[in-house]
């Protein structure tokens, strides 16, 4: 599934609609009713995620980009010189500019981003602004095995960059083994540079997934747009609505769309009930504090070297590497 960026093919994350289909039923028939996230994003769901990142209240995006500016030559120090970087869901690698440039003669930049079209397109803009930075990009699934690219030349350590706070998109079970998995693919000698949303008041957390433009509720029915046309089903989006609450004992922003009737939905041959005020569970974004993470990171075998923080302690950026490691 691994290709260069030269011959693309369609995402594939996404499965094939007949798999879509299977999968929205089955969501659909669970209880309660989910489906899951990356339903999100088709491309005007991609569109409307970056204009969540542009809203007043969503300040994930604008405290990681200031945090990056403002400790950019310490966290490049800390990586130290000749780094392999590998970005996992580099999407448009907005942040990635920072890092390559305070990192110290870099070996290779690595991103791995399963939309084809912004991938293409950061090669470009990064190839140009980093003539001297060989760039290797590798279309798949960063939660699949990957097979990564032969450096240029060697390089003193790997270092796999997650910004953006996607770890709070799986739930604890999961993001441990996800941060396994790229332990594996670090090596002995690598290490994981990851950013992290923070517990803090909730409301603000609960503004930042209400936004009172309106953005974030309409990303969330656009799911149903984009289920409608995969699969042949007849959502009516005005007789849903957007809810995002933050759940405190789980520690997280829970998504939900709600029906506001009660109303039945064909779903391929599938007719599916709805009472009114039902809610299908669409996404999580969990919220750590700081040694609920450093007991995560344990969990998968690594330690927590280094944490960076905005100046209002909302957001981190932390470098983790193999729990016992001396180098
Ligand atoms: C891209 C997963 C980090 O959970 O904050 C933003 C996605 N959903 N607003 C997040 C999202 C609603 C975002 N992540």
């Amino acid at each position: 599934m691994n290709s260069q960026v030269a011959d693309l093919r369609d995402d594939d994350r996404r499965p094939p609609d007949n798999l879509v289909l299977e999968i929205v039923q089955r969501g659909l028939r669970a209880s309660p009713k989910r489906l899951p996230s990356w339903l999100f994003y088709d491309e005007r769901g991609s569109h409307l995620f970056e204009q969540i990142c542009e809203q007043p209240e969503y300040y994930l995006t604008r405290c990681e980009i200031a945090l990056m500016q403002s400790h950019g030559a310490q966290i490049a120090q800390a990586l130290g010189p000749d780094v392999r970087l590998v970005e996992y869901g580099s999407g448009h690698a907005i942040k990635t500019d920072i890092l390559l440039q305070h990192l110290a003669a870099p070996v290779a930049y690595v991103p791995v981003e399963i939309s084809p079209e912004p991938l293409r397109q950061s090669v470009q803009r990064l190839t140009a602004r980093f003539p001297q930075v060989p760039v290797q990009p590798l279309c798949a699934d960063f939660t699949k095995g990957l097979r990564l690219p032969v450096s240029p030349r060697g390089a003193r350590r790997t270092v796999i960059y997650f910004p953006g706070s996607t770890i709070g998109n799986f739930d604890a079970a999961e993001a441990a083994t996800l941060l396994r998995k790229m332990r594996g693919e670090m090596g002995e000698s690598g290490g994981i540079l990851i950013g992290v949303d923070l517990k803090k008041d909730v409301v603000l957390l609960e503004a930042a997934y209400n936004d009172a433009a309106g953005v974030t509720a309409e990303f969330t029915l656009n799911m149903l747009a984009h289920v409608n046309r995969a699969t042949g089903s007849d959502f009516n989006l005005g007789r849903f609505r957007h809810r995002a609450r933050y759940n405190p004992m789980a520690g997280r922003i829970e998504t939900h769309i709600v029906s506001t009737a009660e109303q039945s939905v064909s779903v391929g041959r599938q007719l599916v009930r709805f009472r009114e005020g039902e809610a299908m569970q669409v996404e999580y974004s969990c919220k750590y504090s700081l040694e609920d993470f450093a007991a995560l990171a344990h969990r998968a075998g690594l330690e927590v070297r280094n944490v960076w923080l905005d100046p209002e302690e909302m957001f981190s950026v932390q470098y983790l590497v193999r729990a016992g490691a001396t180098s």
